[in-house]
């Protein structure tokens, strides 16, 4: 039986996939700041599988080394990360941006996915195999108005996919990126801080991506047979042609 780590399992595209690997039979790890949330989904999951739940902020590098230095035996070799914790902060031009969100965006998307991972990768370097999904975006391939630092956080993370496949080509551990464009979850309400309204009217007039839909696409790649990669993936809702260009009733 295969484990799986999941952050930001608590929402979104995370809490999907932990729904979607369970199914699977991965034993899971999943991780979060909202202990609730993820006492509530270990609850829900625990009839299909084995759940550990981690609760740390992946900006707190002592939280994250400490949190998975702690895993308890039955946890601790971890075969697939998944990279998802982040989010969008505000969007704003560059001359007001606010510089909150922008250490929360570089602190999280960036430096928090390679904490996590650096916490991880050595033991599946000594085994000599492992999986690592990272969660880029179209936002990591095309930069939009106003998208600046979100953006230069997602090309980052494209970066650092490339960069990982590269120098964990040795060990057999296979790096793979999925790209989604416009997923329904609570992403812009973090992204507006709350405002309900202009979140929803982001995905008025056009059928967005479920995290489900995004959950099956990351399973798929993480159940494929050990010689195949899918290193690169964009998945769009049909309406969205580029990160700009979405066609709206
Ligand atoms: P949600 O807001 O629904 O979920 C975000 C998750 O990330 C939550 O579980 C949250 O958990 C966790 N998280 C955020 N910041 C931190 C932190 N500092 N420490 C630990 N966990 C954190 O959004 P999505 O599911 O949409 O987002 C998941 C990923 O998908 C992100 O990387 C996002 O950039 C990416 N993405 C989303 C798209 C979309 O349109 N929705 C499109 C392309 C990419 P908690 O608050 O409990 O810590
Ligand atoms: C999330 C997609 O287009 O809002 O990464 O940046 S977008």
């Amino acid at each position: 039986m295969k484990t799986a780590l999941i952050t930001g399992a608590t929402s979104g595209i995370g809490r999907s996939t932990a729904f979607a690997l369970a199914e699977k039979n991965f034993k899971l790890v999943i991780c979060g700041r909202r202990e609730d949330r993820l006492e509530t989904l270990r609850a829900e999951l625990a009839e299909q599988t084995q759940v550990h739940t981690l609760t740390f902020d992946v900006r707190d590098k002592d939280a994250v080394f400490g949190a998975i230095a702690g895993l308890p035996d039955d946890f601790r070799q971890i075969d697939v990360l998944v990279n998802n914790a982040g989010n969008a902060h505000g969007l704003s031009p560059i001359e007001s941006g606010d510089l909150d969100d922008w250490d929360a965006m570089i602190d999280s998307n960036v430096k928090g996915l390679l904490y996590v991972s650096k916490a991880i990768i050595p033991g599946m370097a000594e085994r000599r195999s492992g999986h690592i999904i990272n969660i880029g975006s179209i936002a990591g391939k095309e930069v939009y108005a106003n998208g600046n630092v979100y953006c230069a956080s997602k090309f980052a993370v494209d970066a650092l996919s490339q960069g990982m496949r590269i120098d964990l080509n040795q060990y057999g551990i296979r790096v793979g990126q999925i790209n989604p464009g416009m997923v329904e979850t609570e992403f812009s309400q973090v992204r507006f801080k709350g405002d309900d309204a202009r979140a929803a009217n982001v995905y008025k007039g056009l059928q967005p991506l479920t995290p489900e839909d995004i959950a099956e696409v990351i399973t798929f790649m993480v159940t494929r047979p050990a010689h195949v990669n899918l290193a690169d993936v964009m998945v769009l809702p049909t309406a969205q042609a580029s990160a700009t260009i979405v066609k709206r009733t």
